[in-house]
């Protein structure tokens, strides 16, 4: 058992028990020239992430512990976005149209691989997922409940999207989940605090919050 300094208050896991969940880091979000950055959006704030997303999955690695990465993603034929989530916002650019780095939020297109300093390994799971959520619509909780898997530990973006939804769908599904708080991030810091805010409120309503410099402390000295 592993018990790590977080927040409300300690977390304990079993790491045969647990996955390591990053979410989106897809190079549509991430890199200069994709779609991010083309929606005005300062992706160096969500860059800056990745140097401690790679010691966080390293580490993991080397303690053989289950890895599943998500993409936001859609078919070509976008039979699974619906009108609602292609035309919201009225913008210039909507899923599926061509984008900086080929079809936006299209399974298979440049944008929307893993960043090439994330790219998992064999054995990995890698899952598309058409929601914001990384359990609507996957076999995301059949794949962790196969596997044993108890407890999740977040990482990814943005922080108030894709990864709150997530977390929020775990803690609906059972699991106990902590977030990497400098392994996370928003194009609007001040949205990624309102929500690791209110992961941790009230003792842990959705899950803990940690730093990764704690989790790796925590994974070193067992
Ligand atoms: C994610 C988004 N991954 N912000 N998507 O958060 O639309």
């Amino acid at each position: 058992m592993i018990e790590l300094a977080a927040q409300p208050f300690a977390f304990r896991f079993e790491p045969a028990h647990t996955a390591l969940v990053i979410i989106d880091m897809q190079r549509d979000f991430i890199e200069p020239g994709g779609f991010g950055e083309s929606l005005g959006n300062d992706v160096s704030l969500l860059e800056a992430i990745v140097p401690a997303c790679r010691r966080v999955l390293g580490a993991w690695r080397e303690l053989g512990g289950l890895v599943v990465h998500t993409r936001e993603a859609h078919r070509a034929d976008l039979s699974d976005c619906p009108p609602a989530k292609r035309n919201r916002g009225n913008p210039t650019l909507r899923i599926g149209d061509d984008g900086p780095m080929g079809r936006i939020l299209v399974a298979g297109e440049p944008g929307n691989q893993i960043i090439p300093a994330l790219a998992p390994a064999a054995g990995e799971i890698v899952l598309d997922k058409p929601g914001k959520g990384a359990f609507y619509a996957t076999p995301l909780q059949r794949m962790l409940d196969e596997r044993g898997i108890t407890h999740l530990l977040f990482m990814g973006v943005t922080t108030e999207v894709c990864v709150q939804t997530s977390m929020r769908e775990a803690n609906d599904r059972g699991y106990d989940s902590l977030l990497l708080e400098d392994c996370t991030e928003s194009y609007f810091p001040q949205f990624k605090q309102a929500a690791v805010d209110m992961i941790r409120a009230q003792g842990a309503i959705v899950g803990w919050t940690a730093g990764s410099k704690q989790l790796l402390a925590a994974l070193t000295a067992r």
